[in-house]
């Protein structure tokens, strides 16, 4: 197991372990979190809910779990230094984790079946049927907060858990037991949205993440009220949380390194750090995740409402244009009218004016 713990920290993972694979223990959470409706549109978990109870159903045979930890923090607790331009959640600043880690957890069960040549394996980021948080526990790599992240003592919670599921019977690391939360509670009051109805119970339907992300169609005005700033992801639950405050280094993964454009510089950017894919005059645009395809497609001032960001009637143009001096931008921001709580300075809104259109 040391050798394998080796070569996945010469892969670039912070931090390794290895469970067992037995029913979860909190099978009976996860079934109260379906029932209560808490996973909202987000069907696949209620289709996923039995091998995520007993992840032994998800590879026959399977015996253990190697479980990965990588950190992606950028080392920035105040992605804006405008306030009030959108934001866009850290774990989405760099390319594609899906594909980084991906190929590495592949060279990590690679590796596995050299030093284990009988060995089969199946390698999962955040896609699969798996309980990701609860393996790593179980795998010693920190405990699950009252924000429902897990959380390594060292390196805090800004991380991605990959998971490779094999059927050697590899030495299980003790599980994290202790609840090094405490008295705590900062995660739960600081949720813009009050989505955590306790600790370690989200519903999922009242989260930024799951509103900017996951969420079909247009937002009520509530909606968009709560989404705020934010148009891809939300870290609040995380930069208030000790732990990361006290812990959480930058990242030097090169592969993982923030997009120039998805730079807190430059969030204001939107259509780059979403690939929004609107244009002035079309009558339809898209919203588009860094990770896959459109996450919502409508009229291109629907598309401004989903974002959250619609509010008053002024067009912004020129504000893009100085904020970065392309064109596409100016495009998007020509569609998207400003909410009021942006904020704007008195000459800002003096140049807005003189375009405005009501
Ligand atoms: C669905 C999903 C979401 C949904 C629902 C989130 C949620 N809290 O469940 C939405 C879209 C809202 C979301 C948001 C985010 N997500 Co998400 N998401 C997932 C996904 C695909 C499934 C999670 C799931 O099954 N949820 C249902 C709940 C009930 O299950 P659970 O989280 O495993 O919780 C278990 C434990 O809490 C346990 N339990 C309950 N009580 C107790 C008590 C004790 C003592 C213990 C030990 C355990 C325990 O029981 C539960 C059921 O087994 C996982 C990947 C995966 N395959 O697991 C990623 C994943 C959890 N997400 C991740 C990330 C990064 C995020 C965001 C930070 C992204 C962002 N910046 O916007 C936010 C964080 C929001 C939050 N505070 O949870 C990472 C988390 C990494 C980490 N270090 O924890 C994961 C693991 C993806 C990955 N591979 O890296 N996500
Ligand atoms: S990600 Fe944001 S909205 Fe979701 S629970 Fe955490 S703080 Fe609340
Ligand atoms: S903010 Fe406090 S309660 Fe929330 S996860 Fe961190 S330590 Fe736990």
């Amino acid at each position: 197991m040391i050798e394998i713990k080796r070569r996945a920290a010469a892969l670039g993972f912070a931090a390794t372990g290895v469970a067992r694979l037995d029913p979860n223990p909190h099978a009976a959470e996860l079934d109260r979190w379906l029932a209560d409706g808490h996973a909202g549109t987000m069907t696949y978990l209620h289709r996923q809910a039995e091998q995520r109870k007993d992840p032994r159903l998800v590879m026959p045979g399977a015996k253990t779990a190697i479980v990965t930890l990588t950190n992606y923090f950028h080392g920035d607790r105040n992605p804006n230094p405008e306030p009030r331009v959108p934001r866009v959640a850290q774990y989405a600043w760099s390319s594609d984790y899906h594909e980084v880690l991906g190929k590495r957890l592949e060279q990590l069960a690679a590796a596995i079946r050299e030093l284990i040549p009988a060995a089969t394996t199946r390698c999962y980021i955040d896609a699969g049927p798996v309980p990701e948080r609860e393996l790593a526990q179980l795998a010693g790599l920190g405990w699950i907060g009252k924000n429902m992240m897990l959380i390594h003592p060292e390196i805090g919670s800004f991380t991605f858990i990959g998971v490779i599921l094999t059927d050697a019977d590899l030495e299980p690391d003790l599980p994290f037991e202790a609840d090094r939360c405490g008295t705590c509670r900062r995660c739960l009051d600081a949720c813009p949205t009050q989505a955590f109805v306790g600790p370690r119970d989200l519903d999922a339907r009242a989260c930024i993440s799951y509103l900017t992300i996951e969420h079909r169609g247009e937002f009520t005005a509530t909606q968009s009220e709560q989404v705020g700033d934010w148009v891809f992801g939300c870290d609040v639950c995380q930069d208030v949380c000790p732990w990361n405050v006290s812990f959480a280094g930058a990242t030097h993964d090169p592969e993982l390194a923030p997009h120039p454009q998805r730079r807190p510089e430059r969030q204001g950017c939107v259509s780059e750090s979403l690939r929004l894919n609107v244009s002035e005059g079309k009558p339809r645009g898209s919203f588009r995740s860094p990770f896959q395809g459109p996450v919502y497609s409508g009229n291109s001032s629907s598309v401004g409402r989903r974002s959250g960001i619609q509010g008053s009637r002024i067009r912004v143009g020129s504000l893009a244009r100085r904020r970065c001096g392309r064109r596409r931008c100016l495009n998007l921001w020509s569609l998207i009218r400003l909410p009021a709580r942006f904020n704007l300075s008195a000459q800002q809104r003096a140049v807005l004016d003189r375009q405005s259109v009501r």
